[in-house]
């Protein structure tokens, strides 16, 4: 018998066995028990380290700066502005005793992991299964809060519906959807129950904005586009997974902002399209999950939290500890039809207690900076953006009131107000005529546009009737000219695909300088403003500048193993970066779609799309107390 290796496991050996003892077969059973328990304690040591490891260390990913191509950001909100820095650490009393409690709540959150690994599968399967029931019971429940008469659903859609007519349009709609299949076939092979695609490698993908879940983030975000497209059999094999795998209860640090407008908002499209209850019980599970993300000092939520635990905290690269505007201000739509489904007062009031909040401040110029610090309730780096870090949150304002049935006054009067601001400081002509926002960063202004900014053309053309002052022509053509800049900005490439930033400096007009703004990751923004200006004026041009974007996105992104994003639009040997985004199929084929339909699919009289293109019905408020809206008044 040979005598068992050293462990050099903390520099400590373990004693060699005596070569005799082998030889007696009472020592060998002795031995072997010794050995299983030594290996035992190795064993749990080890997993102990793991966790440790996992709650106690700085997650790297979320400290680096963004790299350009290794891992290009899925949503600007969690990219990290190159500039931005962290103040020094000042430990406060208060700071000291949040952070026992935060390591109190980690210890918690190790002791119950510790638990789940002890227990068998099936006595997993029962806890999820109890805690479900239990959702679904509160749900139903006659005494609890109750949930406010059936929205008064507008026509549902349908595969006829929509049907653009002439036979050519109709053409160019059939090829979109064929790329919908294409993309949810190659997830469904490939990444199925992944949060996303690697379409080169041909497996499963996954971001930090998701934490280490496997949610099936494209599952859930996809669903609306395949029920619109009259996909239905994939429509059921999504739902069926739904069903049966998709649980919350899991130990991931996920980004608040990120699963509300793709998980929260999607499942209640689902809902409201399907009527399937099962979504909106998953909604209102997840949404629970939610909610101690808002246990701050202020109220203002963090930007991630820890989906077992609770624990929120925000990203290491945001000024100051702060929480990002476009995140904490891109919740309401949904928090509202959370309150209206459950008859829960506190969804409401969570999103209403950030709006006063943030109406009791001072605005630089009459700007909202990009970031909030949560516990001090001040702001941090007084930078200025409609493209990421900000976006979501003016467009949060409008369709509060749009959703409101143009209601809620208040919100539309907050919109007002900051587009006056953003007009005046922000957006400017270039020499050659192209109007652009540029971003406002400590007193100046960047003379560069993102290609998230590109939505803000479709908000203005929305926002455009109800606008102060009879100003509605004013928006609509400033709707169109942010269309025709980033139109620019993808004709100005090799491949006819939009880079992610551009600039308006030095004699250069719409590209791209720096390499890392050079790649394409299948995002929306600039289809969506094509969309807009569609509905609201019918200008041919529009669906031709979104027959370009099919064209090109099919010639250079499309792969055997689905879609990929590329990272250079000026080289006509473009790289892919081997992800296929979740929102590709939420929102840019799902816009494309629609500006190929008749307008009668989902009316904007009826629908208000939130951030990612999930579509929520109007809620009619003028008749209707909102729960927890008397205490807000
Ligand atoms: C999407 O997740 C949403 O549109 C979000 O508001 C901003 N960015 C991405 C797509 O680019």
């Amino acid at each position: 018998m040979t005598t068992p290796a050293l462990l050099p496991l903390s520099g400590r050996r373990i004693p060699t066995l005596s070569p005799g003892a082998a030889s007696f077969p009472h020592h060998r059973a002795t031995l072997r028990l010794s050995e299983k328990f030594i290996l035992l304690l190795i064993l749990s040591a080890f997993i102990t380290l793991c966790f440790g490891a996992f709650f106690f260390l700085p997650d790297n990913s979320k400290h680096k700066l963004a790299v350009p191509f290794s891992s290009p950001p899925a949503s600007a909100h969690s990219r990290p502005p190159a500039a931005a820095h962290s103040s020094p650490p000042c430990v406060s009393e208060e700071e000291e005793s949040l952070r026992d409690k935060i390591r109190a709540d980690h210890e918690r959150a190790l002791q119950e992991a510790k638990e789940k690994l002890r227990k068998s599968k099936e006595e997993l399967k029962a806890e999820i299964q109890t805690e479900k029931t239990k959702v679904a019971e509160d749900l139903k429940k006659k005494d609890g809060p109750k949930p406010l008469p059936p929205v008064s659903m507008p026509k549902l859609v349908g595969v006829n519906n929509g049907d653009p007519g002439d036979p050519d349009t109709k053409e160019k709609r059939d090829k979109i959807r064929e790329m919908m299949k294409h993309a949810w076939d190659s997830y469904r092979q490939y990444g199925w129950g992944h949060n996303e695609l690697k379409p080169i490698a041909k497996k499963g993908h996954s971001t930090n904005i998701f934490g280490n879940s496997q949610m099936g983030a494209t599952i859930v975000d996809a669903l609306d586009t395949l029920y619109i497209m009259g996909l239905h059999d994939e429509f059921k094999d999504g739902q069926e997974w739904i069903e049966q795998n998709l649980d919350f209860s899991v130990n991931a640090e996920v980004s608040v902002f990120e699963v509300n407008i793709r998980f929260i908002g999607g499942l209640l499209a689902a809902y409201y399209l399907s009527g399937q209850e099962v979504f909106k019980v998953k909604a209102v599970q997840l949404a629970e999950k939610l909610l101690p993300a808002f246990n701050t000092p202020t109220g203002i939520p963090w930007a991630m939290v820890n989906l077992k635990s609770g624990v929120g905290r925000n990203w290491g690269w945001a000024s100051a500890g702060s929480s990002i505007l476009a995140e904490f201000g891109t919740l309401h739509m949904e928090f509202v039809h959370l309150t209206y489904q459950t008859g829960n007062p506190a969804y409401y009031q969570k999103v209403m207690h950030i709006r006063k909040l943030l109406a009791k401040m001072d605005r630089p110029n009459g700007l909202y900076p990009n970031y909030l610090n949560p516990r001090t309730g001040r702001w941090g780096q007084h930078h200025t953006s409609v493209g990421g870090l900000g976006d979501s949150f003016y467009e949060y304002l409008l369709k509060a009131w749009l959703m409101s049935d143009k209601t809620d006054s208040e919100a539309r009067k907050t919109y007002d107000d900051a587009i006056e601001a953003i007009e005046r400081h922000l957006i400017r002509k270039s020499n050659g005529g192209l109007t652009f926002i540029g971003e406002w960063k400590n007193g100046h202004l960047e003379r560069k546009m993102g290609h998230l900014t590109c939505f803000a053309g479709g908000m203005f053309a929305l926002g455009a009737d109800g606008s102060p002052d009879d100003k509605a022509g004013h928006y609509l053509q400033l709707g169109a000219e942010i269309a025709h800049t980033c139109h620019e900005s993808y004709d100005r490439t090799v491949l006819k695909l939009g880079p992610e930033a551009f600039k308006f400096d030095s004699g250069l007009e719409a590209v791209a300088v720096r390499q890392n703004e050079k790649y394409y990751i299948l995002r929306p923004e600039v289809i969506e403003t094509y969309w807009y200006m569609w509905r609201f004026t019918h200008d041919p041009k529009y669906r031709q500048w979104g027959w370009e974007a099919v064209q090109a996105i099919d010639k250079y992104c499309r792969v055997s193993g689905g879609f990929s994003g590329v990272k250079d639009v000026y080289s006509s040997n473009p790289t892919y970066d081997d992800v296929q985004q979740s929102f590709f199929l939420a929102e840019t084929l799902k816009y494309l779609y629609l500006l190929f339909s008749s307008d009668e699919l989902l009316p904007l009289e009826n629908w208000v799309f939130n951030t990612e293109a999930h579509p929520l019905p109007v809620l009619h408020l003028g008749n209707i107390t909102l729960p927890g809206s008397e205490t807000q008044r």
